[in-house]
């Protein structure tokens, strides 16, 4: 194929992708999955990837590969859905992106540019995962993860630490970094409130010990934090904490901010545990108090969603992700999530079908035992429920 036919081609194929119409799958009736995935490494565009120039490029090839499109922001943007897309090179080497979609659900499409992020004084060698906050001070916040090599490690090409970056911004394209946050442990998933707390900015974090390895308390934990331009963690609660034998055993992690509801505000997190074939990551909700919002009132048992099909597949298998929802005026939620490490997907349901999620479903009583007492009390409801 000559450049003329080869360009021909990709345009194509590309337009086709990005134009597909996506429609829900009926399910457990808590929410609907997506027939397609809303992005993938092949819907960057073209111009980021291809020298357009047959002088340059005379077999129109690709010049700047695309890993992954995975863990993305989320922010209703007029009556447009935007993700801010976490964007992994064939380098390994993750971006930020911003990307739109009519109605939340298919043709989404790239603003022209990835997002350039300031550096800090120190640069970070990756960025990736971020939250987004309309916070009630008038800006939007991303909070996101900044991955630096340990230099107390010299010799050790995989010792890394991680911290939270902060940058503000009012239209997603030009960005105020603020310093990393200050914090004693190693910090990754830090989400912030949209609200104020006692006059206060409120984080949701994530100390760990390790760049991996949470240690040995762990949780999600929620810390106050008076300057933002300056922010830094003098005392951390943790809020919910990981357990033995749960989906959550070996760490959890704060997904996109909790949204608001007369009931309480609803959390979405990410639970990992370790087996035979590595980690597993599975979301799950989790409820906390209007007025204290550190506050647990309820925790519905296992998980919401973990990986179905082709979702185990991918770069790092067995991972479903999620840093950003969508709750619309009307009450619809949409969660964004990726599937592992490799593809961004949408799931569709309500703020009231969560709030009755997270209230009417039995909590982990820890035990097989309480388990199948648990399924029992359901059985006898039905039993009795029948005679009527
Ligand atoms: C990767 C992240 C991952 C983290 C911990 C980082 O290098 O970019 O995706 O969550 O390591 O495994
Ligand atoms: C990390 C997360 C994500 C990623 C997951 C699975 O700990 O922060 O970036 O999706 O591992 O690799």
């Amino acid at each position: 194929m000559n450049f003329e036919q080869r360009k021909q081609l990709v345009e194509e194929r590309y337009n086709e992708l990005l134009s597909r119409s996506n429609h829900p799958i009926e399910g457990n009736g808590i929410f609907e999955r997506y027939a397609n995935p809303v992005v993938t490494a092949e819907m960057i565009p073209l111009t980021w990837r291809y020298d357009f120039n047959p002088a340059t490029n005379p077999y129109f090839m690709e010049r700047i590969g695309c890993n992954a499109a995975l863990n993305s922001g989320a922010i209703k943007w007029g009556d447009k859905y935007v993700i801010v897309v976490r964007v992994e090179g064939s380098d390994r080497k993750s971006y930020f992106a911003v990307a739109e979609s009519p109605n939340g659900i298919d043709n989404f499409r790239f603003w022209e540019r990835p997002i350039t992020m300031p550096d800090t004084d120190d640069p970070a060698t990756n960025i990736y995962d971020m939250r987004l906050t309309r916070h009630e001070d008038g800006w939007i916040y991303g909070l996101f993860c900044v991955e630096r090599h340990d230099d107390s490690k010299p010799g050790d090409l995989s010792a890394a630490t991680a911290a939270c970056g902060i940058a503000r911004t009012k239209d997603l394209v030009n960005w105020e970094r603020l310093p990393d946050l200050k914090s004693k442990s190693q910090q990754r998933n830090v989400v912030l409130h949209p609200e104020f707390v006692d006059g206060k900015y409120a984080l949701y974090t994530r100390p760990q010990d390790g760049f991996i390895d949470t240690g040995s308390g762990g949780g999600i934990g929620w810390a106050l934090v008076d300057d933002i331009t300056h922010a830094e963690i003098k005392e951390e609660i943790i809020i919910d904490p990981r357990y033995y034998h749960t989906i959550k055993e070996v760490k959890n992690g704060e997904g996109p901010h909790p949204i608001k509801t007369p009931k309480g505000w609803l959390h979405l997190a990410h639970g990992v545990r370790a087996c035979a074939s590595g980690l597993r990551y599975v979301l799950y909700m989790y409820m906390t108090s209007l007025e204290e919002p550190w506050k647990k009132i309820a925790s519905p048992g296992g998980y919401l969603m973990a990986p179905v099909g082709d979702e185990y597949i991918g770069d790092v298998m067995n991972v479903l992700f999620s840093n950003g929802w969508i709750a619309d005026e009307d009450g619809k939620v949409f969660i964004y999530y990726a599937s592992s490490d490799t593809r961004m997907h949408v799931a569709t349901s309500t703020v009231d079908r969560l709030v009755d999620y997270c209230m009417n479903t039995p909590e982990d009583k820890l035990t097989t035992s309480e388990s199948v007492k648990t399924i029992n009390r359901l059985i006898d409801a039905n039993l009795e429920f029948g005679k009527k």
